[in-house]
């Protein structure tokens, strides 16, 4: 099986099929396209209709957009183990999932994903309102579905995979959303496979402009 993603410095769609898989120990194989603009369509058409990533190719099987991959490893590889085991809270995980896949668009714009930098930016009160969603998602909200685990609902979940890039954004643009959020952006970046991925990110050299936001922090 293969996973194909983007650069792990910028692509945060591509790492929240890749933790699921590397958290859960899914045996998969990666192959890494670059974001940059040279020839980025047709690169990413080879393997996807909408010439995105990620996309996961199992034998005859195609799998494009995160949230749809999310769901295949489930089934195919999981036995359901991706989302909380009550209903009550597979239904809190998976509004969280769907939550961020179609929302989020202020903080997502004005903060991309870019593991390696250390940058400020001005927080616009549409970035603000998605930030307190945040905080009430990674505080509040998480405290109350404790249930013996620190996750976002209950267990590890790909809710939490889903809103790993904030965790990174709120790392690399300096922002603290609070004790409770910032112990939950702690618990994330210290997950092995999130650790992985980082290390990875660090390495990579490839430049993405448009991913370039804020002001360098020395
Ligand atoms: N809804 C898609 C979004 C995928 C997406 O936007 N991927 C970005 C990389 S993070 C991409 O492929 N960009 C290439 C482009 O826009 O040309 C998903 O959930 O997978």
């Amino acid at each position: 099986m293969q996973l194909v993603i983007g650069n792990k410095n910028y692509s945060s769609w591509s790492l929240r099929p890749w933790l699921l898989l590397r958290h859960f120990g899914v045996d998969f194989t990666e192959v890494n396209e670059s974001l940059r603009a040279d020839g980025l369509s047709q690169r990413l058409n080879h393997y996807s209709p909408t010439n995105r990533v990620p996309v996961l190719i199992d034998g005859e099987n195609s799998v494009w957009d995160s949230l749809a991959i999310a769901e295949y490893v489930n089934e195919q590889y999981l036995q359901g183990a991706g989302w909380p085991e009550s209903p009550h809270l597979r239904a809190y995980a998976r509004s969280l999932a769907a939550e961020m896949h179609s929302g989020f668009s202020a903080l997502r714009n004005a903060m991309p994903m870019n593991i390696r930098a250390t940058r400020r930016i001005v927080i616009t009160p549409a970035v603000q309102r998605d930030l307190d969603r945040i905080t009430h998602i990674f505080g509040e909200a998480r405290l109350a579905h404790h249930a013996n685990s620190p996750w976002l609902a209950g267990r590890f979940s790909f809710a939490d995979c889903m809103y790993a890039p904030v965790t990174s954004r709120l790392t690399t643009y300096g922002v603290s959303l609070g004790s409770a959020a910032d112990e939950y952006v702690k618990m994330i970046h210290d997950l092995p496979a999130m650790k992985c991925w980082i290390a990875d990110a660090m390495q990579e050299t490839d430049i993405v402009p448009e991913d370039e936001a804020g002001e360098d922090v020395e």
